[in-house]
């Protein structure tokens, strides 16, 4: 059998499996000092999400532009970058059927007065600004965010 034919017989499907199943979120500066990290990463594990890699980091200011590049026409984005800067985070990239949509439900919508009951947002964002979690809002942003901050290495 030629090497390529047999190499995507192994390998196609843990591909695919990946890219549909993970999730990538930042724990962001306002609720690690507000001291939400256990309770926040409580809520994902009973949630279903499973941690694949996590890190405990700040971000430098090249990181959080290069994060954020694509809101950086936005008028919010200088206020974004100097707050993602702030202080500590915690990244991590979970897993769980469906992680793209089920951890942006988890989270509730970006502005807390907006979130519905129940979600991280809610329970622990100070504003639409400070608001305590990142999601991925698609597989393909959650391949690219968590490669961002994790080598193969680190993902287990
Ligand atoms: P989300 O984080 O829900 O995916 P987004 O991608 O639209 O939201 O924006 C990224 C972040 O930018 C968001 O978490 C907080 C900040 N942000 C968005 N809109 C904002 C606004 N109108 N004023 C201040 N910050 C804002
Ligand atoms: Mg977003």
């Amino acid at each position: 059998m030629p090497s390529d034919v047999y190499q995507f017989h192994i390998f196609a499907p843990k591909i695919r499996y990946m890219a549909t199943n993970r999730t990538f979120t930042m724990i962001k500066p306002d609720a690690v000092e507000n001291g939400h990290i256990g309770n926040i990463l409580n809520m994902i594990t009973e949630a279903g999400f499973s941690i694949k890699a996590m890190k405990y980091t700040r971000l430098t200011e090249a990181q959080a532009k290069a994060f954020y590049e694509v809101h950086a026409e936005r008028p919010f984005y200088g206020e974004l970058v100097e707050y993602m800067t702030s202080g500590p985070i915690v990244a991590a990239i979970l897993e769980k059927e469906n992680a793209v949509a089920d951890f942006r439900a988890l989270i509730g919508a970006t502005d807390p007065a907006e979130a519905a009951e129940g979600t991280v947002r809610k329970a622990y964002a100070e504003s639409k600004g400070r608001n305590a979690v990142h999601g991925s809002d698609s597989d393909d942003n959650a391949a690219i965010e968590g490669k961002f901050h994790f080598s193969a290495e680190e993902v287990h």
